[in-house]
């Protein structure tokens, strides 16, 4: 063998071995990268599931979406100052201090809990005004109260507050041309549920802002509340604790409505204790202690309204046939 031909051997050699050290240390690489990806991947993955058990274990889901999976969201920056935008062009109604409907105290609610005739002087819970607007895509309420809401559980004596909140009431519309109503309640929950029975309540660590709309009425339950078609917490909220004002925006698509049709609908205000069904009740364009405020006429996107009679409403043809309806399908009794 020629030197010449020895060094080429010894040089293949050479590259061969460096060729070897070269691909193991790409297998090292290899593998080295694939367990720090399954690292990673299982900490997101770890991380995910952490946070979604300390959401729930804050927000039982019983609580935090409505029947179709709904949840009620913040606004964004944007969406509020069109909110902003809207009730600056809507109708805003104002409401007395400490004007608390007192319940008779022989009335025992469905559920066979009692009402407070000596309502607390909270006001929060006692409304100061409210105002109506809508744009193409929402309808807007702004409920102002007297007071700011507590940021943790509030107490008042042995007695707790667990949920409080103001509602558009019997709010009557038509869908496709059917004549229906719906509830939207802007309200704040302070407990994971409803009291025990021994008027035991647990406290949420962060407190709830959240819109209930209960939709289509079809009869009564057991307690003589309403039973609903849907229940949904669609839409965005904001106010609630620490602040004096709850506004909600609610999406016109889920009624079918758009700018210009009518709706009609009363405003009050209820909170619930762990002691009382009804802790407090305040209605708006309520004379005396009446048991129902007037109704408010609304043509969304209007500046004006038209008040309406209780017993007007009630007199109205697809009213009487929506209560007809509720009333051959209760379970009450
Ligand atoms: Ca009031």
């Amino acid at each position: 063998m020629s030197e010449e031909l020895m060094d080429t051997t010894d040089q293949r050699e050479a590259n061969e071995i460096k060729n070897q050290a070269h691909g193991s240390r790409k297998v090292i690489l290899k593998s080295w990268g694939f367990w720090v990806i399954l690292t990673i991947i299982f900490l997101v993955l770890a991380g995910v599931i952490y946070s979604k058990l300390i959401q729930h274990q804050l927000s039982p889901a019983k609580e935090s979406a409505g029947l179709d999976g709904q949840t009620t969201r913040s606004f964004s920056k944007s969406e509020l100052d069109a909110a902003n935008a809207a009730l600056a062009k809507g109708v805003k109604f104002e409401d007395p201090q400490n004007d608390f409907y007192i319940i008779p105290k022989d009335v025992i609610e469905g559920d066979g809990r009692p009402n407070n005739n000596k309502p607390y002087p909270l006001g929060y819970t006692d409304m100061k005004s409210f105002t109506v607007a809508a744009d193409e895509s929402y309808l807007y309420f702004k409920h102002e109260l007297w007071d700011k809401f507590p940021r943790s559980l509030p107490q008042y004596g042995d007695d707790s507050i667990w949920i409080t909140g103001p509602a558009v009431d019997q709010m009557f519309f038509y869908k496709d041309g059917q004549a229906d109503l719906a509830q939207i309640i802007s309200e704040l929950g302070y407990t994971t549920g409803r009291p025990t029975a021994d008027n035991k309540v647990s406290p949420l660590k962060k407190p709830e802002l959240r819109n209930s709309i209960m939709m289509s009425p079809t009869g009564l339950d057991s307690t003589g509340d309403n039973i609903v078609k849907n229940h949904t917490r669609s839409g965005m909220i904001a106010g609630g604790v620490g602040t004096d004002y709850v506004l909600s925006a609610v999406p016109l698509n889920i009624f079918g409505l758009k700018l210009g049709d009518e709706i009609i609908f009363s405003v009050g205000d209820e909170t619930g204790s762990a002691i009382y069904h009804h802790e407090s009740v305040d209605l708006l364009l309520e004379e005396g202690n009446n048991k129902n405020g007037d109704k408010i006429r609304y043509k969304l996107g209007s500046a004006t309204y038209e008040r309406m009679s209780l017993s007007d409403f009630e007199k109205m043809p697809d009213m009487i046939e929506i209560d007809k309806r509720i009333r051959n399908n209760s379970k009450a009794n």
